[in-house]
């Protein structure tokens, strides 16, 4: 899916102005195929993200079986099969560069009567998937990973699985989603416990497709053997596609930006904490509730921003944003510290090296740890940055060019269509200096 030829030109400075809608959340668009589809009945969802990742997980369950219209303007009608509708697919899964397809599928599919085996691009062939495998074999799945655990994952069918109290030794959504969603198929109780607050979007739709999900504390629990009632889901904004222009609008002086419809689940707002503790201008308007997830419109303004200690708890409610924060941090007067995001290591690339390594090429001071970065802020220069193929590096780095002195150039920007199809044509007109090099 992704090819090494389209690079992120900018021009220095700039401010952004306007308001303005980013496409719609990642996480949610996931969710509402994989729902819709072992649901009883039509799902119409809207404002549903068509982005690589998303429409990679549309296109697999189409390829098991499931009828399913769109997507037109953000609108697609999923024609549920049940719970034990899905088909066998006439060949192997491929799920490109979304991580979050690949794990919360293992779960859903290690129930099934089929064989399945799932496998992605090179990105998605280096992360770790033992994480999901070996919980899901307590349950009594059976997955076999390549030998040091990466995909492609085969996935055996046939099994009957069994409910599991599990604690999850890694703040993941994706694997808590997982184990949920095994447990659906699963005879008895499923628990999981997690370590942190992370994305709780799985059991926000869970209940709103009418299954019973509890939360006690931090740990959510489900009885198996329930159906899912197809209903209608409204996407909010990505929070994390929006997070780009939050900073971007924070650091470019003159800057005063709206940001429409944007999912505001307090397991997702990290970057808002955060930015605010930095002295971020952000004023959330017009709070609402739309099907079960919170949202809001926002708007921030320019604002000098000073270094902070990241809380720990922040830190998988912000777990996506950290590249654009850490932009944040080389514009900020002062020290900025991160600690214990060691999952930065394991995203699409690693985040941690690929930002340390474009900010010093920026001439920024900033020091990689094992589990976070240290960063002092200061002038940023021009140059080439890479990408390493990870859209949330190719962003954050086309927002530094707004506080750079000279022109930035990103390498291998196309996986940016994984979750923000028409960045560079929205990013232009609120007023970044972006174009598309080719
Ligand atoms: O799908 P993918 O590639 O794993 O997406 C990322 C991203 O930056 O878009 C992570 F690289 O988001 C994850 C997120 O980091 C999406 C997600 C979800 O939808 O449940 C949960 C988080 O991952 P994890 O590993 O913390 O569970």
């Amino acid at each position: 899916m992704s090819t090494t030829v389209k690079r992120f030109l900018l021009e220095p400075g700039g401010c952004l102005r306007g308001r303005i809608r980013v496409p719609g959340d990642k996480s949610i668009s996931h969710r509402s195929i994989m729902l819709g589809s072992i649901a009883e009945g039509c799902t119409e969802v809207s404002g549903f993200l068509e982005g690589e990742d998303a429409l990679a997980t549309l296109r697999a369950f189409r390829d098991m079986g499931v009828v399913i219209d769109g997507p037109e303007r953000g609108r697609v009608t999923v024609h549920g099969v049940g719970l034990h509708g899905l088909k066998a697919p006439l060949d192997v899964l491929n799920l490109g560069n979304s991580g979050t397809s690949m794990r919360l599928m293992s779960g859903l599919l290690a129930a099934q009567s089929f064989d399945v085996t799932m496998c992605g691009d090179s990105s998605l062939s280096k992360r770790p998937m033992r994480r999901v495998t070996e919980p899901l074999a307590q349950m009594g799945a059976l997955i076999d990973t390549s030998a040091d655990g990466t995909p492609p994952l085969k996935i055996h069918g046939g099994r009957a699985l069994v409910g599991i109290e599990y604690t999850m030794p890694v703040a993941s959504a994706q694997l808590k989603s997982a184990l949920l969603l095994a447990g659906l198929y699963a005879a008895g109780t499923t628990s999981i416990t997690e370590p942190a607050l992370t994305r709780d979007h799985t059991e926000r739709m869970l209940r709103g497709f009418g299954y019973a999900v509890t939360t006690d504390g931090s740990t959510a629990s489900l009885k198996g053997g329930g159906t899912l009632k197809g209903c209608a889901i409204d996407v909010p904004a990505d929070i994390s596609s929006a997070a780009f222009f939050l900073v971007a609008a924070s650091i470019a002086e003159g800057s005063d930006l709206l940001l429409e419809h944007v999912g505001v689940n307090p397991s997702r707002t990290g970057v808002i904490d955060i930015l605010r503790m930095m002295g971020a201008d952000i004023v959330l308007l017009n709070e609402r509730d739309v099907g079960g997830e919170p949202v809001a419109d926002i708007r921030v303004r320019s604002a000098p921003l000073k270094g902070v200690e990241i809380p720990g708890e922040a830190v998988p409610r912000a777990i996506d944003e950290f590249p654009v924060l850490f932009v944040a941090a080389a514009c900020a007067e002062g020290q900025t510290v991160l600690t214990g995001a060691a999952e930065l290591r394991v995203k699409e690339s690693d985040r941690i090296q690929a930002m340390a390594d474009g900010l010093i090429a920026l001439g920024v001071d900033a020091q990689p740890t094992e589990d976070g970065m240290v960063i002092r802020g200061g002038a940023l220069g021009g140059g080439t940055v890479e990408s390493h193929d990870d859209h949330r590096i190719a962003m954050a780095f086309a927002v530094a060019a707004l506080r750079a002195d000279s022109a930035i150039t990103v390498r291998d920007c196309a996986n940016v269509n994984t979750s923000f199809p028409g960045f560079v044509a929205l990013a232009r007109e609120c007023g970044l200096r972006i174009s598309d090099g080719g």
